[in-house]
């Protein structure tokens, strides 16, 4: 076992990830069990359409590899996805990368090497995947991308994409940007705070937000920096954005995280979040759909983290040797105050 391994366990340990012994004898037996019911069904237990409650697992091992714990999102996203596998009598391996992409290199190797039957993950950024992916395709173990997606052209080196559509994220954000401000004069300057460098969803938000404003010159992003998907980051950056003396009409904040962070850093400059300067975000997690509702943000468009369900679906077919979608997308909405208001109750997440 490398070093690495050891590390990773013992902090996966430490964490509650890995699987107690109480549990995985739990699984064996839901597992025999779903074998003895199962007669010639070799389908891997899941018909189309279905949910994967209700186990049918049948001893899949499933690695996965996750980017890190950088905000509210992530966190439901992990949750989802643990307990979905656990619903699904699917043995999980879990790793956190800490947002490093040499990491998510490294939990894929030793999955590879563990010989687990399905590896999933959410790539931290888009580049550098085709060596790792590669070593997967002959190993033959097939790999689904979760949440991110990889700039890869050979699309043999994985078997699905679930995720969001960052770029219509972006685009919906910045048309309520250009709705809102469709009287003003301008110029409208606009403060910009970005996720993760080279992630899908900061490249694809950008890219949204920008095609919308760009609709009309008086809209100008004036400062732009990342704020690595994290309220820390968001609150430090947008404290310099502040203290540049630039005027700010409006921020673009890639997540709630960082909106929720850029918050602290407005109010301790004695200004008022969501009306001296307003706020646009996107995930519409829980804290940030209360600010929503408090006034504190103007705009969210949502993105879904709790892909669980279906990657466990999606992992039963792909292992079963059943063909998949090349792309499943998630379907998402968009919240003003009122609508975070009437939803809050019921969120999820
Ligand atoms: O928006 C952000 C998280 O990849 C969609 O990552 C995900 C993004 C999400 O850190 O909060």
């Amino acid at each position: 076992m490398s070093t690495f391994d050891t590390v990773w366990e013992t902090s996966l340990e430490e964490e509650g990830f890995v699987l107690s012994k109480k549990r995985v004898v739990a699984m064996l037996a839901v597992g025999l069990l779903a074998l003895a019911g199962c007669g010639s069904d070799d389908g891997g237990g899941s018909s189309s359409g279905a949910s994967s409650g209700g186990g049918g697992g049948d001893n899949i091992t499933l690695g996965f590899a996750q980017v890190g714990a950088e905000s509210g999102w992530r966190t439901a996203n992990t949750k989802s996805i643990q307990d979905s596998a656990k619903e699904a009598g699917i043995d999980l391996k879990f790793s956190d990368a800490q947002q490093k992409q040499e990491n998510q290199i490294k939990a894929i190797r030793s999955y590879i090497q563990q010989k687990v039957d399905v590896i999933a993950f959410s790539p931290v950024v888009e580049s550098g995947w085709d060596a790792v992916l590669n070593e997967a395709k002959r190993a033959n173990i097939p790999v689904i991308l979760t949440d991110r997606a990889v700039d890869s052209q050979d699309k043999s080196l994985y078997k699905t994409f679930l995720g969001s559509d960052f770029v219509k994220e972006g685009h919906e954000a910045g048309a309520w940007v250009v709705n809102e401000y469709k009287d003003a004069p301008g110029p409208v300057n606009i403060a910009e705070l970005q996720g993760t460098t080279g992630s899908a969803p900061a490249i694809d938000r950008k890219e949204g937000f920008t095609a919308e404003i760009s609709k009309d010159p008086k809209f100008k992003i004036t400062q732009s920096q990342t704020g690595e998907f994290t309220r820390a980051k968001g609150k430090e950056v947008m404290e310099a954005f502040l203290k540049s003396g630039k005027k700010i009409d409006l921020l673009f904040a890639h997540n709630d995280d960082m909106a929720l962070g850029a918050i602290e850093a407005i109010e301790g400059a004695g200004l008022k979040p969501g009306k001296d300067i307003k706020i646009v975000s996107i995930d519409a997690v829980h804290d940030g759909m209360q600010a929503l509702a408090d006034g504190k943000i103007n705009f969210i468009a949502e993105c879904s983290p709790l892909l669980g369900p279906q990657l466990m679906d999606l992992v039963k077919k792909v292992k079963a040797g059943e063909s998949v979608p090349a792309r499943i997308e998630t379907e998402e909405t968009t919240f003003d105050q009122a609508a975070a208001t009437a939803a809050l109750p019921d969120r999820k997440y």
